[in-house]
């Protein structure tokens, strides 16, 4: 593989367009909203953006069940907005990526409207149709957001297959006319000068259309066995890749999806034949039991490390990564794998150290960049995501009380990264001058963009020293990893090298200083760059992060 393409040296930004900012005072971040930010994000340093789903849609699960992939969604704006938005950013040099979902359309798609109508319309086979068995549906296959993976239609007595929630339906990738509306759809896109697409649930594109029943109660297991990497998966990328990307050989390829595994994910990559790289779940998914995300299971610092050795492994020289730490799909990254309170500006700088120094394109979540932290919801309905709110629905059949659920859901549920941004200390955050869509996080007052831009010693500024400091070291990008073997559990170490070039990252991973034995690390080293002002010999304070020159 090539180390040449723009996508292996950039740093992508990704923002939540409804919390990101309210051009119009309806409590809803819009597009016009993003484009008066374009000079905050400029400063970032970033390279990309990504956008979550801006087309239309009735919004049962934040946009992404689309019912028209050829526009945008009126309360974000119109394509207008959006083709200033893309010239606005390539005057500053920024690429734009979009989120497209084609393993599901919205029930409210004309597409679904259609097949719905009857079973021998055209489009009935634009998704999957099936007899129930017995009284019940036509295998067990649980849902991503609880229940069945089956729905129920009274009209023609069959069953429509919906991984995730009623109102997103599977479409049926089996069908060859489908694929090539699909195809269209992406034509359409980088006709209008998108510069990369993150592909929502790719590995779940082809199915076992036997649709054998899952014998397992392990839902991640499930997913990997029955859903994700289906016998068709990598002829269907293929086709997509011939007959539309490799017409726009600039465009980047993302493919996201839960079921890649570090045994499979190099078949997904082919810069001719497949994708450009992929997000993996291995951190994300470690602290989550048999249940899924309302099953929290503990982890440990030593789990975290391996996910990334495991997966810099897999890769290898020839496959190519993501890094993230945080997403709209899980908490907030410092509340999750650092700490909010004590230690809140040591380990988010510390996270983003990580994020920013591991091989792979860092992904970073808008917010992250401040530390933005979880928020707290004191009532389930006060959840705006069909994820949470479907997830007590089964709880309760469990017998779980509301404050056990909310216990989970504030740990893991997805609420956590959708609230706004907190551009500044003023009302709301200064997200929007009328009400919020969701409940702006309390702490905006000390925790804000505006706080920290003139503070050399924020989160914000060391974030983009860091960015500037990563541009000028090729080996953090494209270089080779090697993790240090044998520290102790809070310790994480890894080189980076390319030719002569090599670099120590030191993490402490951890609330508690640690005595540096020296004889651990290689070296003789000399500090480049660190998230404390100082560096005490051998010893690491908490949290301490170490880029140091070999
Ligand atoms: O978050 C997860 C586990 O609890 C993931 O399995 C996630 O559901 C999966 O990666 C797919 O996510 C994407 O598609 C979903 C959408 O709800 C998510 O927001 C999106 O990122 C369905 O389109
Ligand atoms: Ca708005």
């Amino acid at each position: 593989m090539s180390n040449n393409p723009w996508w292996k040296h950039a740093v992508v930004y990704q923002i939540y367009p409804r919390s990101f900012y309210d051009s119009n005072g309806d409590g809803i971040g819009d597009l016009r909203g993003i484009i008066r930010k374009l000079d905050y994000i400029r400063d970032l340093g970033v390279d990309a953006v990504w956008l979550n789903p801006i087309y239309q849609s009735p919004l049962d699960d934040g946009g992404y069940d689309i019912s028209n992939y050829r526009d945008i969604l009126p309360e974000f704006g119109t394509l207008h907005d959006f083709d200033e938005l893309v010239e606005g950013l390539h005057q500053r040099g920024i690429r734009l990526i979009m989120d497209l979902v084609l393993n599901h359309s919205s029930d409210e798609h004309p597409w679904f409207v259609e097949a719905r109508s009857s079973p021998t319309n055209p489009y009935r086979d634009y998704y999957f149709w099936k007899k129930g068995r017995g009284s019940g549906p036509p295998n067990n296959w649980p849902s991503f957001f609880g229940g069945s993976a089956w729905e129920f239609d009274p009209q023609s007595n069959e069953y429509y297959l919906h991984l995730f929630s009623r109102k997103q339906p599977d479409l049926n990738w089996e069908n060859p006319r489908l694929r090539q509306e699909l195809y269209d759809v992406l034509e359409f896109w980088l006709k209008r000068g998108v510069d990369g697409l993150r592909l929502d649930v790719i590995s779940a594109i082809s199915k076992r259309t036997d649709f054998p029943d899952t014998y397992t109660h392990d839902f991640n297991e499930t997913i990997r066995k029955y859903y994700a990497n289906g016998p068709r998966l990598k002829e269907f990328i293929t086709e997509m890749r011939h007959q539309v990307l490799n017409r726009y050989p600039a465009c980047m390829t993302v493919g996201e999806g839960p079921g890649i595994t570090p045994e499979n994910a190099l078949e997904y990559l082919d810069e001719q034949n497949g994708l450009n790289m992929i997000f993996h779940f291995g951190h994300m998914f470690m602290d989550q039991g048999p249940g899924g995300r309302f099953d929290p299971v503990a982890w440990s610092r030593s789990d975290f490390k391996r996910v990334f050795s495991t997966w810099n492994r897999a890769l290898g020289e020839n496959g190519w990564g993501s890094v993230f730490l945080g997403n709209h799909d899980f908490a907030r990254m410092v509340s999750r794998w650092g700490n909010d309170g004590e230690f809140w500006r040591e380990s988010a700088t510390l996270l983003l150290t990580l994020l920013l120094t591991q091989r792979g394109t860092p992904f970073i979540f808008a917010g992250d960049e401040i530390g933005m932290t979880n928020t707290w919801l004191s009532r389930v309905t006060d959840s705006h995501d069909i994820e949470t709110l479907n997830g007590w629905r089964e709880a309760q059949k469990k017998g779980m009380t509301e404050q056990e659920f909310l216990a989970r859901a504030n740990y893991s549920g997805r609420d956590n990264a959708r609230t706004p941004f907190q551009w500044s200390a003023d009302r709301n955050g200064g997200f929007t001058t009328g009400n919020p869509w969701t409940t702006v996080n309390p702490n905006a007052p000390l925790i804000n963009a505006d706080r920290q831009k003139g503070d050399p010693d924020s989160i914000l500024s060391y974030f983009r020293s860091l960015l500037q400091f990563r541009k000028s070291h090729p080996c953090l990008s494209v270089g080779t990893v090697e993790v240090v073997a044998h520290l102790p559990e809070q310790l994480f170490a890894y080189t980076r090298q390319i030719g002569s070039e090599k670099l120590l990252i030191v993490l402490n991973f951890s609330n508690d200083p640690l005595i540096l034995d020296d004889s651990l690390l290689p070296g003789p080293r000399s500090r480049l760059m660190s998230n404390y002002s100082d560096v005490l010999p051998n010893r690491l304070r908490p949290w301490e992060a170490r880029i140091e020159q070999l």
